[in-house]
């Protein structure tokens, strides 16, 4: 079994549709808006971030005649990595949720927070739209009564640093504290890439970098100009280590009081909100090298290669690899 060796390579922000604006102004609720169900939903994203921005856009005012989406953005309602057992308590509805998040539930789930698995974004809707893309989902639905409405796509994680010293292959990150985000799949990664990784939540990176606590981060590149962390950095060498997505989720319990007629409008609004937000992302990660550049950093592309092939070689020989569905890193390297 062999990865495919080739790469084509705050404030309180809640949103609240027009009626539920009108219901805090006046203090009263009217019937109409009790009869409505409610989607609350809480990620670390910003509102920034073209996938809330998809979601406030698109997702919310499709479905405001039978529903209401609240959305917490900045990790306001929950913690990152905490919103998927919100939902499965029925304290939270909705979030954008990670494969490494599943994956500390769900070990067959590592295999999605693989590095260099996914090729690019139309591989990795592919992926998810698949017999194996299914498969996983069903897992996450049987085992947590969340249901993954869309995959959204994050952009290919960057290696970006506050130290200056060139990186052409793992072994120059030997010793750099590189920010992961928390739980074991995503230190896992940063070990492979030859780093010192330290788990940290999205919403403190910034500050360590500026402080120094940590000396770089990952993160695609529409992030870093989005939270801003090329004014704490100096450099980005464009890895391209993980071909990032998220899942649009919704709580089982939220879906099963919608008819089946709503349940297709809320599928079409996930996906029409989620298909929005990857083409804003592809557009920024094409037109971003040139900002970064000007803003004084360094961006160069590193040994790829070196990269790919130390990082496969860790994935294939890890723990991990031993919980992954037979054969189903085969079908994705076959899915063109
Ligand atoms: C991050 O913490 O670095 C990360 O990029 C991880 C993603 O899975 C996702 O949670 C993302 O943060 C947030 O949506 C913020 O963009």
């Amino acid at each position: 079994m062999t990865f495919n060796p080739t790469r084509r390579a705050m404030m309180r922000n809640t949103v609240l549709g027009g009626l539920g604006a009108a219901v805090l102004a006046s203090g009263v609720a009217p019937a109409q808006a009790q009869n409505k169900v409610l989607l609350r939903l809480s990620a670390p994203a910003t509102p920034t971030d073209q996938r809330a921005v998809g979601l406030m856009e698109i997702f919310g005012p499709a479905i405001k005649d039978f529903a209401t989406f609240e959305p917490h953005w900045n990790a306001e309602l929950f913690k990152q990595g905490t919103e998927n057992e919100a939902i499965a308590r029925g304290n939270l509805e909705m979030s954008i949720a990670s494969a490494q998040e599943f994956a500390t539930i769900i070990p067959a789930w590592s295999m999605f927070t693989a590095g260099y698995l996914l090729r690019d974004a139309e591989h990795q809707k592919k992926v998810f739209a698949s017999d194996v893309g299914q498969a996983m989902s069903k897992m996450v639905e049987d085992k947590l009564g969340i249901k993954l409405l869309s995959v959204m796509y994050l952009g290919r994680r960057q290696v970006n640093l506050r130290t200056e010293k060139e990186i052409k292959t793992p072994a120059d990150m030997a010793g750099i504290k590189l920010r992961m985000p928390g739980g074991e799949a995503w230190q896992f990664l940063g070990k492979a890439l030859g780093a010192s990784p330290l788990p940290m939540a999205f919403t403190e990176v910034y500050t360590a970098l500026q402080t120094g606590a940590i000396d770089g981060q990952d993160n695609p590149l529409p992030t870093n100009k989005d939270s801003k962390f090329f004014e704490v950095t100096k450099q980005i060498v464009l890895t391209s280590h993980l071909v990032d997505w998220n899942f649009l989720t919704l709580g089982k319990k939220a879906w099963d009081k919608f008819t089946p007629e709503q349940q297709k409008i809320v599928q079409k609004a996930a996906d029409d909100a989620c298909e929005q937000a990857r083409k804003a992302q592809l557009k920024l990660e094409a037109d971003l090298e040139a900002f970064f550049k000007e803003k004084g950093l360094k961006v160069y592309t590193p040994d790829v290669d070196a990269f790919r092939k130390q990082v496969q070689t860790e994935y294939l020989a890890s723990k991990f690899a031993k919980d992954w569905p037979a054969g189903f890193v085969d079908k994705i390297n076959a899915i063109k």
